[in-house]
C-alpha cells in the first residue's frame, strides 16, 4: 500500500503571492499544475466541500492558470495558427474557451483566451508548457510578436454568493459582467481585471490578479486582495476551497492530463463547437482534423454512473469493460456524488459503446467489478 509520502518542495515547484494565506486556512494537500502549487484539500472533505460550494461562496488560489501574455502587430494571427475556433468575432473583453491542437490535431491545451486589446492576449492555460509551443510557432512564421508570463495570479471567487460579495469589495458593476467576460476594476489604485468564470458549475468570478515585478510587493497587494474578500466574505459564510472533483465531473469539465492528453483530438473531447468544418482560416493541425472529420472518431468522452462502493481519488484510472468484457476505455479519477448517490467519472469510450443508456463495468481500485451506466455530459440533474 501506497504510504503517505510527501514531495519535496523546491523553487522549480513555485509558491504564489497567495500560498501563505491557504497555508494559515489550513491548507491539507497540494498538487503542481504549470509548475506552481495549486491547494488540493483544506480541512473538510470533498463532499463537505462540494454542498459548501452549492450552497454559499469560496475563495480559490488558482494562480497556476498562468497566462501566456502575447502583444504586438502579428498577435492575433499567432492565436489563431494555434486553434480551429475562430477568433474573427471576437471582441475586446471577451472570454473564449479554445482547443490548441497540434499537427496531428491532438489537443496540447484547453484554455481560456482573453483579448485584452487588438493586439494584446492573455491566453490562460491548462497543465502544458504552451509558452515554448507559442515562441516556436512565433519564431518559426517570423512573427512581430512579444511572448511572456506575466505576474498575474488568478484567484477565483465561486458558489451562488459571489456576486453578492464582490459586489461589495469591488461595487455595482459587478453585476453587468456577463458569462465568459471582463471588465477592469480598481483595488487599491491598482487595475485588475475581473471575468465571470471559473471552474465549477456554480456562478463565480476571477481576478485575474496582477502583482507588481518585485515579488514581495506582490505578496504584500496579493495578501490584502485575500484579506477584502475573506473580511467581507465572512458574511457569506466563506470557506478557502479549490476546484472540486465532484462539481467538476459533474459539470462535465475536464482537465487536461488526467480526462485527455495530446493522444485525444478535440472532437473526441466533444469540442466539436470548436472545430467548424467551414472555417477558412490557417490552423496548426487543419488537414489532420479534417482528415478526423471526414472519416469519424473511434471514441468519445462520456460520464459513467456506476455501483460499488464510494470510491476516492487515488490517482490510478479505473478500467472500463464492455459485457464481453473488452477493455473500452478507463476513468481518470472516480467519486462518490452525494447528489446521484453512486460513483461518477469521465472516459474516453469506445464507440460502440458509448450510447448513452448503454451498460458497462467498472473495476474499482480493490479489484471489484461494478455495474455501470453511460450517460450525458453535464450529469443529468
Ligand atoms: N479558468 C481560467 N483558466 C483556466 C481554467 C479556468 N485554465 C485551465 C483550465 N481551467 C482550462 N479548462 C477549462 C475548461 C472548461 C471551462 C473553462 C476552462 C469552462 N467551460 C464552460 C463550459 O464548458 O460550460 C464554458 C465554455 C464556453 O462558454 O465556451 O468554463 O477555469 N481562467
Amino acid at each position: 500500500m501506497q504510504k503517505n509520502i510527501k514531495l519535496n518542495m523546491s523553487r522549480r515547484i513555485r509558491r504564489t503571492p497567495f500560498t501563505n494565506k491557504v497555508e494559515e486556512c489550513g491548507v491539507s494537500d497540494f498538487t503542481v499544475v504549470n509548475h506552481m502549487l495549486l491547494p488540493k484539500g483544506f480541512n473538510n472533505s470533498i463532499e463537505e466541500d462540494y454542498w459548501h460550494l452549492s450552497e454559499h461562496v469560496q475563495i480559490w488560489d488558482v494562480s497556476c492558470q498562468r497566462q501566456v501574455q502575447i502583444t504586438g502587430p502579428d498577435s492575433q494571427k499567432l492565436v489563431q495558427l494555434m486553434t480551429p475556433r475562430s477568433l474573427e468575432n471576437m471582441e475586446t473583453g471577451k472570454c473564449f474557451y479554445i482547443p490548441i491542437i497540434d499537427e496531428n490535431a491532438g489537443m496540447i491545451n484547453d484554455p481560456v483566451l482573453l483579448k485584452l486589446d487588438d493586439d494584446m492576449f492573455w491566453i490562460s492555460i491548462a497543465d502544458s508548457d504552451i509558452l515554448l509551443w507559442a515562441k516556436g510557432l512565433a519564431l518559426g512564421s517570423n512573427f512581430d510578436v512579444k511572448i511572456i508570463e506575466p505576474d498575474v495570479y488568478p484567484l477565483a471567487v465561486q458558489g451562488p454568493k459571489s456576486e453578492a460579495l464582490m459586489v461589495e469589495i469591488f461595487g455595482q458593476d459587478i453585476k453587468k459582467i456577463k458569462f465568459f467576460n471582463f471588465k477592469i476594476f480598481d483595488f487599491q489604485g491598482t487595475k485588475q481585471i475581473i471575468a465571470r468564470s471559473g471552474y465549477s458549475k456554480e456562478d463565480g468570478f476571477e481576478i485575474y490578479f496582477k502583482g507588481h515585478e518585485d515579488y514581495f510587493d506582490s505578496i504584500q497587494l496579493g495578501e490584502q486582495l485575500w484579506n477584502a474578500i475573506w473580511e467581507t466574505g465572512k458574511n457569506f459564510n466563506i470557506l478557502p476551497g479549490c476546484p472540486n472533483l465532484i462539481d467538476r465531473i459533474e459539470a462535465g469539465l475536464m482537465s487536461y492530463g488526467n480526462d485527455f492528453t495530446k493522444e485525444n483530438n478535440p472532437l473526441e473531447c466533444n469540442l466539436d463547437k470548436y472545430c467548424n468544418p467551414k472555417e477558412t482560416h490557417n490552423f496548426i493541425g487543419k488537414d489532420a482534423l479534417r482528415k478526423i472529420q471526414s472519416e469519424g472518431i473511434k471514441q468519445k468522452m462520456r460520464g459513467i454512473i456506476f455501483d460499488g462502493k464510494p470510491c476516492a481519488p487515488t490517482g490510478k484510472p479505473l478500467p472500463i469493460f464492455s459485457q464481453n468484457n473488452d477493455k473500452i476505455g478507463q476513468i481518470a479519477s472516480g467519486i462518490y456524488s452525494p447528489r446521484i448517490k453512486k460513483n461518477i467519472g469521465l472516459s474516453m469510450i469506445l464507440k460502440d459503446h458509448w450510447e448513452t443508456g448503454q451498460n458497462v463495468i467498472v473495476q474499482n481500485i480493490d479489484g471489484s467489478k461494478h455495474e455501470g451506466i453511460i450517460t450525458t455530459l453535464p450529469f443529468p440533474k
